[in-house]
């Protein structure tokens, strides 16, 4: 177009560029024509560490020029609103607010966002989603507008939804979202009829893995996997202070040994999850090795994992990442336990009646009672194809 720059052509912020309360405006940007669309943007800087909260953006955007902009960074610190507002000072009045999540109407470990926007003297508000913490669900909204504000909800929600997918799960069940992570071969296999599993997937895929680590807050394996592979189920990514998430391993027997992989390096002690009767000495000897145990019950054998999951809810964990092997996927299968599904699928056969199956246990006798995924994708991932889906 060229000629004289509009007022909606750059951003401007030449007093508080500096202020720590914005996170990363760069100073001589365009006006993101999408403003919810930057909130999203800012939203996910938080990169998962801001659990159980939800990732939430903020920008304020007066006369056309965003004056504040902010994410929620951690739980117990400021609201992404609270962030944008301070950033945006004097200047918030008269502005519109866009925010990634409905604005919260009451006083957790913060207080609620819907005054401290009454107070800055926001005259509209752009939503993209409703929170789902039972809470709130709606009643941000409708104080805001009961006290004048225009509020629009919508832009951007499927987006905003996905973002906070593993919230709205725990804060309206108690259990976490369950995502299973496979590495198998083009036939459906975790390991040789050998035993040998290391590496069916290829660099890729196995980056992605650990990235998939970084984004939950919990990890599980069950035993066989530990003894197997004995794997560490840390997160190995070449970013700056990866996540680690808690570390659970599923025995009813007690038979991970207590100088495994699982139970070094210890940011959180690892759960060693088992059912009534296990032998008292095994229990000792893996508590002295710095597990802690966790008992459910185990009405036929096998370890309740769905009360596994309410006990990992009760303590924050919002998102748990199952990562085999095929007894633990089966029961997870059969007890309900599944939202998404991330499949490495490896280009080798290695055949073999005793090669162990993605997925074990009984089963699901009934085609008609299958689980049925929605959304599959497939990408390609090295040589590799990631196939992700949804229940
Ligand atoms: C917002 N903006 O940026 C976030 C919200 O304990 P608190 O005070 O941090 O409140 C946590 C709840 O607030 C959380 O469960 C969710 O309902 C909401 N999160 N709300 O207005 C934000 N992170
Ligand atoms: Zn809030």
């Amino acid at each position: 177009m060229g000629g004289r720059a509009g007022p909606t052509d750059a951003v401007s912020l030449p007093r508080r560029r500096r202020s720590p309360m914005i996170d990363t405006l760069p100073a001589a940007r365009p006006v993101p024509l999408d403003p919810m669309a930057e909130a999203l943007r800012l939203a996910r800087l938080a990169d998962h560490r801001q659990g159980p909260n939800p990732m939430v953006g903020a920008v304020v955007v007066a006369d056309g020029r965003v004056v504040g902009a902010g994410h929620h960074q951690r739980a117990g610190g400021p609201h992404a609103e609270e962030r944008a507002l301070a950033a945006a000072g004097e200047r918030a009045r008269g502005a519109t607010l866009h925010v990634t999540l409905e604005p919260c109407a009451h006083t957790g470990r913060t207080g609620p966002c819907v005054a401290r926007i009454l107070a800055a003297g926001i005259a509209r508000v752009e939503v993209a989603t409703l929170d789902p913490n039972p809470l709130v669900d709606g009643r941000g909204v409708q104080a805001l507008r009961a006290a004048g504000v225009a509020v629009a909800v919508g832009a951007h929600a499927e987006e905003a939804r996905e973002l906070i997918r593993p919230f709205a799960v725990w804060v309206t069940t108690g259990l976490p979202l369950v995502t299973w992570k496979v590495a198998m071969t083009l036939d459906g296999k975790l390991a040789t009829a050998a035993g040998e599993s290391r590496w069916i997937s290829g660099p890729e895929s196995r980056r992605r893995a650990h990235r998939l680590r970084h984004e939950h807050d919990a990890v599980l394996v069950g035993s066989g996997t530990v003894l197997a592979d004995d794997p560490e189920l840390t997160t190995r990514l070449d970013v700056a202070d990866p996540r680690q998430p808690l570390r659970v391993v599923v025995d009813g027997r007690l038979r991970t040994p207590p100088g495994a992989r699982v139970l070094r390096r210890a940011e959180h002690p690892t759960l060693v999850v088992t059912r009534p009767g296990a032998p008292a000495a095994r229990r000792a000897a893996l508590e002295a090795a710095g597990a802690e145990l966790v008992e459910v019950s185990a009405p036929d054998g096998r370890c309740d994992l769905r009360e596994l999951a309410g006990r990992l809810g009760e303590r924050g964990c919002t998102s748990l990442l199952v990562e085999g092997g095929s007894a633990v996927l089966g029961s997870c299968l059969t007890q309900g336990l599944v939202d998404r599904v991330v499949v490495f699928v490896a280009p080798i056969l290695v055949g073999g009646r005793d090669a162990p199956d993605a997925i074990g246990g009984v089963g699901i006798p009934r085609l008609a009672d299958a689980l049925r995924l929605r959304r599959l994708r497939a990408e390609p991932l090295g040589d590799d194809l990631c196939l992700t889906g949804e229940r």
